[in-house]
């Protein structure tokens, strides 16, 4: 039964576009009606009809902790208190910059922002400003948030509603954008040659999150932290899904590459609209007010939005097994999965890091933009809506990462595993 979300999502329509306030939400690529949420407690969502689901999207990664993490929620209500906007500089700010650059490697001095998008789109911008070039490369099938250079054969929505082209890009900016395959280092050394001295920087998502999870491939991202070291080239580290969620320090941490800039989102702000971008001193201080590029936001820093981050942030800080904890739950996931389907006998790929993980109906591995949309999304289409009927509530769309939080308990995964079952007998 989910009357109230049928009749939201027709009221919706007539006065948000699509009824939606971010694409893939619109349940467009997958069918049916959005599920809209009331309220969300630990691992569980429930909709507006008082149905409950098992969270595997955690508002698309922020959501680590769980949902309505008490301490998060106190410190929140605490702060609000105070007023909601300064517009000026407080003490949490420096505090959160200052505990940021104790957890993540590689970061001199960090700016706060108030999405991933401004972060990406800061930091494209300042790594332009710094090299005097224009050219960015980035991969397919990878999303850095929605400014006008990244729009170019982007996942995460872009791939999930087939749009090659977004109108509204003029043809200069998008002839700045190079596009290359992810994990092909070659084609990557083939665009920077032939645009010699041109390239200002590499932006890479370093586990990739916005075509399924795809992972990067052995001696990938060491090779292009050799091509920018070679070329002058500015590289950054898309780390707005895997900062503070592969490890306290990100991706850099835990895969030993060092970034020049890294942005970040999502887990930063706790599930508040936070993002930040940050890196080596040399490159920071080009940014207003120390140097001419040009970057501001009203509620940048924002009070809330900081003491929300800055809990979520301390406790990851001062309790690492909690990325152990993540780690074994969708290790047990993923190999709980491997079983059912395994007995299903169609051909299936499971792709996972840490806790990001995702199915593609395929036969053959996924390791770029063309093996993940050549899979068999028709079959994902059914399997999301059979899930979704048993309870789980998984990215509506086989291009996006699921994300695990832990709340989440061995229950939960087990009855999780149990729906994967009873839901293939239901695809044919
Ligand atoms: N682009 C986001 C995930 N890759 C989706 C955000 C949302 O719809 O909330």
């Amino acid at each position: 039964m989910i009357e109230q979300s049928k009749q939201l999502f027709d009221r919706a329509q007539k006065s948000i576009p699509g009824g939606v306030n971010s694409p893939v939400r619109a349940f467009k690529s997958v069918g049916g009606t959005p599920i809209f949420i009331d309220k969300a407690k630990g691992a569980y969502l429930y909709d507006a009809d008082g149905n409950r689901y098992i969270d595997y999207i955690s508002s698309w990664g922020p959501m680590i902790l769980g949902h309505a993490y008490e301490p998060v929620v106190n410190a929140i209500c605490e702060h609000a208190a105070y007023s909601t906007s300064y517009g000026a500089p407080t003490k949490l700010e420096v505090e959160m910059a200052e505990l940021i650059i104790s957890m993540v490697p590689n970061v001199d001095l960090i700016r706060m922002v108030s999405s991933g998008t401004e972060a990406c789109m800061s930091a494209l911008r300042l790594a332009r400003g710094f090299t005097g070039r224009n050219k960015v490369i980035k991969f397919e099938g990878h999303y850095h948030g929605h400014a006008d250079s990244f729009l170019v054969k982007a996942g995460s929505g872009l791939a999930t509603f087939s749009i090659q082209q977004v109108p509204g890009i003029t043809a200069g900016v998008a002839n700045d954008t190079l596009v290359a395959s992810y994990n092909n280092l070659e084609q990557v050394r083939a665009l920077v040659s032939e645009n010699k001295g041109e390239v200002a920087c590499i932006i890479t998502e370093p586990v990739a999150g916005n075509m399924g999870c795809v992972l990067p491939e052995a001696g990938f991202l060491e090779g292009l932290r050799q091509i920018c070291d070679e070329e002058g080239i500015v590289l950054i580290m898309d780390e707005v899904m895997t900062g503070f969620r592969l490890a306290p320090g990100g991706a850099q941490e835990k895969l030993g590459i060092k970034a020049d800039l890294v942005t970040y989102g999502k887990v930063i702000g706790g599930g508040m609209p936070v993002g930040a971008f940050g890196g080596k001193l040399e490159i920071m201080e080009h940014i207003a007010p120390l140097g001419n590029v040009y970057q501001a936001g009203t509620l940048s820093g924002n009070p809330i939005a900081m003491i929300a981050g800055y809990i979520t942030l301390q406790t990851l800080k001062e309790n690492p097994s909690i990325y152990t904890e993540l780690n074994e739950k969708t290790v047990y996931l993923k190999n709980g999965l491997d079983k059912v389907l395994k007995a299903w006998e169609q051909p299936f790929i499971i792709n996972q890091f840490g806790s990001m993980i995702s199915i593609h109906f395929s036969d053959h591995p996924v390791t770029d933009f063309t093996s993940a949309a050549s899979a068999n999304n028709k079959i994902f289409n059914k399997f999301f809506h059979s899930m979704l009927d048993r309870g789980i509530y998984l990215p509506p769309s086989a291009f996006e990462s699921w994300f695990l939080n832990n709340a989440l308990s061995y229950e939960d995964l087990d009855e999780t595993i149990k729906a994967v079952e009873e839901s293939l007998k239901t695809i044919n």
